[in-house]
């Protein structure tokens, strides 16, 4: 029976969004949504995680009455081949990513780049000595150079282990030496679950599961930190400062150019190009003011962090930014790049442009980016987006809202610096009770929920329970638009909480960056724990990703649980089919890593959960609540 389609106001919380939405339908543009209906119902095999495509003597469908696949594989097996490839994707994407970053430190290191340079030499020295590296008297070029080998190592096998391994508390890295799941390099622990997963190797349910956590700790401890700690060496580490957000952060009067998918890399360097005197000229030549850079999503995040630059929305409103009919160009690096991206951008006079060769979209143009070339192809790029400008037309273009003020680039350097220089007093505000805990937001959007509506009505209950919340990735533009990112949200906090962000002049809920920098928020539960002197399971902190979709983000709830958050989730993984994985995610794994994952659509009731845990470990700490 087909459902009515959803009201406008079931879709999104915001007006820039419905209004765009309705734009979208009156020019006869397709989005997310549309889409979502036409593929609704889902096949119910797929989402509970019982169908099998991994040879061809299948595919096989797991069912009570065909409990077994052609080859012997019941529900619990499949299911969990199933989730532990999903992990591994998501795991492999942020690390490919961290990858780039190892190459383009490694080119700097070696002189083949003159396009990228150190721009933080005191995060380069502070982090290769950390990893062991020695960094008395020599040239910030040879460290760098040191520093990229050693974490080329971290992706290959003939490893003593992760380099970061090192900001592991003791007794959580003892306890995954027990448990057999300490990472060993990204890359071996990602393969060996492709490995694993193929017929007739790994056939032990909980087996592969134990390995899915290892895999996501490989990106967490790994691919992650490595892809945070080098964006800042390159790029520069984050120091909070004030920017804005929504597709109001559009130009009528300027080029418009969207930067979108993760890595700095490109980003960073298109923004450069857009500040070149002869790009300026070259605009106002064309009759525009000026050149606008905005960003989306991740990538969005990383120039948001660093530069400041205004962020036009999360993944939900990549389409809807096309839609404005004021975007001349966008540019894409890769993950969470709807394909639709280049059919919406058609509709309108945007040009589409790729920039990787490992992302490349039929239908778009393709400039490919490379250490050498990136700062020429940039230039390139904007250049053209000049040129577009002359095809805008203005009866298609609307920008709807004004931009929202937000703070950002709360780096751990940063929040670190806020409290003094070293986390004793946050510990202190945690002891006695006026921060109760920490929580992390996280995550993506999803067209199955009410775009945004579960990040910031959890953010705003957590912080109503004097919880401060840490925000990156797409939750960031939802909780920047509510108005939680400025010093004022304080009003919204519960007393103790509110206190300590008017001491310090900051918001109860800190834009701490893009999904990479997640990694942050594991670093900084290290410190802490190591600080208390404790597990990191022991501290009263949770993690929610109230709206993810993706593969990465199962890696990213993966990697805090195995590193003991207590993690919620919108909406369960495909992994229902199975009592054996559901119970092993929901309960089971208490008792073997210290943490679980809870699944709760209502974001009210899961601020009760998290707010539980919170309570429940200050106890054992021997803190009043
Ligand atoms: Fe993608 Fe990172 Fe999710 Fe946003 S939050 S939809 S993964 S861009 Ni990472
Ligand atoms: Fe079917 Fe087994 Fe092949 Fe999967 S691996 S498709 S369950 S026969």
């Amino acid at each position: 029976m087909a459902k009515e389609p959803r009201k406008l106001d079931e879709l999104t919380l915001w007006d820039d969004a419905k209004l765009m939405i309705e734009k979208a339908k009156a020019d006869g543009v397709e989005t997310v949504w549309d889409r979502l209906e036409q593929q609704t119902p889902h096949c119910t095999f797929c989402e509970k995680g019982t169908t099998c495509n991994k040879c061809v003597m299948g595919p096989c469908r797991i069912s009570d009455k065909k409990p077994r696949g052609v080859c012997g594989a019941d529900a619990d097996l499949t299911v969990a081949r199933n989730f532990g490839r999903f992990v591994a994707a998501g795991a492999a994407s942020h690390s490919d990513h961290g990858r780039d970053l190892v190459e383009t430190l490694l080119a700097v290191g070696r002189g083949k780049t003159r396009d990228y340079a150190i721009r933080d030499e005191e995060k380069l020295r502070r982090i290769a000595a950390e990893v062991g590296i020695d960094v008395d008297g020599r040239e910030a070029k040879d460290v760098a150079r040191d520093l990229a080998e050693t974490f080329v190592q971290d992706f290959g096998f003939a490893t003593e282990g992760l380099s970061f391994i090192c900001r592991v508390p003791e007794k959580r890295r003892a306890l995954w030496k027990k448990l057999g799941i300490t990472p060993r390099g990204v890359d071996r622990d990602v393969v060996e679950m492709m490995h694993r997963t193929h017929m007739g190797v790994d056939s032990d349910a909980v087996n592969i599961c134990l390995h899915a956590a290892r895999v996501s700790l490989a990106d967490g401890w790994g691919g992650s930190m490595i892809a945070t700690e080098i964006s800042d060496i390159l790029f520069g580490t984050p120091t909070p400062r004030s920017a804005k957000v929504n597709l109001g952060v559009l130009r009528a009067d300027q080029v418009n150019i969207l930067v979108h998918g993760h890595s700095p890399i490109v980003s960073e360097m298109i923004l450069a190009a857009a500040r070149d005197p002869k790009m300026l000229a070259k605009a106002k030549d064309a009759g525009a003011s000026g050149i606008n850079i905005a960003g989306l999503c991740c990538t969005g995040n990383e120039l948001l962090m660093r530069q400041g630059v205004p962020i036009a929305g999360n993944h939900l409103m990549t389409e809807l930014a096309i839609v404005t009919g004021a975007v001349e160009t966008i540019v894409v690096d890769y993950q969470c790049i709807m394909p639709s991206l280049v059919q919406v951008a058609h509709c309108y006079h945007t040009r589409f442009v790729s920039t990787s060769d490992k992302a490349k979209f039929t239908g778009g143009d393709h400039v490919e980016f490379h250490y050498d070339n990136a700062r020429e192809k940039a230039l390139e790029v904007v250049g053209e987006a000049i040129e577009r400008f002359k095809l805008r037309d203005p009866a298609k273009v609307d920008i709807p809202c004004d931009p929202v003020e937000i703070t950002t680039g709360f780096s751990n350097e940063a929040i670190l610096g806020a409290l003094g220089g070293t986390p004793a007093p946050l510990i202190e505000a945690i002891k006695d009770g006026k921060v109760r805990g920490v929580a992390g937001i996280v995550g993506c959007n999803n067209p199955k929920l009410k775009h945004d509506h579960c990040h910031v009505t959890l953010a705003r209950e957590l912080i109503k329970r004097n919880v401060l919340v840490l925000a990156t990735g797409c939750a960031t533009v939802a909780m920047g638009k509510a108005g939680l990112l400025m010093p004022e949200a304080a009003s919204e906090a519960g007393e103790g909480l509110a206190a300590v962000c008017r001491s310090l002049g900051i918001p109860p809920v800190l834009h701490v960056g893009s999904c990479v920098d997640n990694a942050r928020i594991l670093h900084i539960c290290g410190v802490l724990a190591n600080a208390l002197g404790v597990d990191i399971a022991d501290l009263p902190v949770a993690a929610s990703a109230p709206e993810w979709y993706s593969e990465k983000a199962a890696a990213i709830g993966l990697y805090a649980v195995a590193s003991g958050i207590y993690t919620h989730l919108g909406l369960p993984p495909h992994i229902t089919g199975s009592e054996t994985v559901t119970s092993l995610a929901l309960e089971g794994l208490e008792g073997v890593v210290g943490a679980v994952f809870a699944v709760e659509p209502d974001p009210v009731k899961a601020a009760d959960l998290m707010d539980t845990r919170i309570s429940i470990k200050r106890k054992a700490l021997g803190l009043s609540d």
